[in-house]
């Protein structure tokens, strides 16, 4: 038997095979949860759908989380198929292109800011705020996905660093308000992976391979290790951790 089996778990961000999303998917599939997907736009519905259906969901729904009327719709559709939720997976970023390259100082924006902390951080709140009834009291976990360039500065990353320090510490403030209601909030920071999201940031090669040279491991992290650390930390395993920041990263966070 699983470790996930009986438990209801939230998937956002699929938006290829390659997204890290999709290794948290498969890795909860195999642990016996019960998935439901959510996609952002038309042109992923079909896509997302038919990656469900290797999950053996049909509960594919439309998400995007600029919009609060997405937020209220997605959870009022998942409460009239679902009972209650026990997981949500937040796996969505976002900043303008032009805000990743270049020193921070020149790229940043108003604008771009604004995008990236809503987008990439506010979200995460929103989606506790939408689920948390359906979470009430069942042990159930959030999970979100950061990564090291919200704590220290690395080149190019600029405003998404920025914005993955406040989803850090939405992590903290979320874990607080939802710990006495029994929902746990985590994150994992993972090491770079080539995705959609990833081909943004410039230069995003040369990391992998610095990577590959200097940490520990001397390799990059896949998603199917992510998805494994995810699923733990969404199962009643990880039942005394909240508020954490977990690295999957093959060690690189502690070279100095
Ligand atoms: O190296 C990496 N790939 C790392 C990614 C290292 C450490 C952390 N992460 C984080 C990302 O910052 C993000 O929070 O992991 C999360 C997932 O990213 P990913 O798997 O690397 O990227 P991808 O497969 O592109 O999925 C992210 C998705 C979007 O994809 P695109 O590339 O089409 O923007 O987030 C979704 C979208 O599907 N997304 C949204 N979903 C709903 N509403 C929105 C939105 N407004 N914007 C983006």
């Amino acid at each position: 038997m699983g470790f996930l089996e009986g438990k209801k778990i939230l998937i956002t961000g699929v938006a290829s095979n390659r997204s890290i999303a999709w290794g948290c998917a498969e890795a909860m599939h195999r642990q016996g949860a019960e998935l439901a997907f959510t996609y952002q736009n038309d042109k992923l519905k079909s896509r997302v759908t038919d990656m469900a259906a290797k999950c053996g969901s049909d509960l594919v729904l439309p998400l995007d989380v600029s919009r609060d009327e997405d937020i209220d719709a997605l959870f009022a559709a998942l409460g009239e198929q679902w009972d209650g939720l026990d997981g949500i997976v937040h796996s969505i970023a976002f900043a303008p292109r032009d805000q990743l390259e270049g020193e921070y100082v020149d790229a940043v924006t108003r604008e771009g800011f604004n995008t990236a902390h809503e987008i990439s951080a506010y979200s995460f709140a929103a989606l506790a705020k939408g689920g948390r009834a359906m979470m009430e009291g069942r042990n159930g976990a959030l999970l979100t996905m950061t990564y090291l360039g919200a704590v220290r500065a690395v080149p190019n990353y600029n405003v998404m660093g920025v914005a993955k320090a406040s989803l850090e510490a939405n992590v903290r403030y979320l874990a607080a308000s939802l710990g006495p209601r029994g929902t746990r909030v985590n994150a994992v920071s993972a090491g770079p992976i080539r995705t959609l999201a990833a081909a943004g940031i410039s230069d995003f090669r040369d990391m992998l391979k610095q990577v590959e040279e200097r940490t520990p491991m001397r390799r990059n992290v896949t998603i199917e290790e992510v998805g494994n650390a995810a699923a733990f930390l969404c199962s009643d395993l990880a039942s005394g951790i909240t508020g954490d920041v977990v690295y999957v990263d093959t060690g690189y966070h502690i070279l100095g």
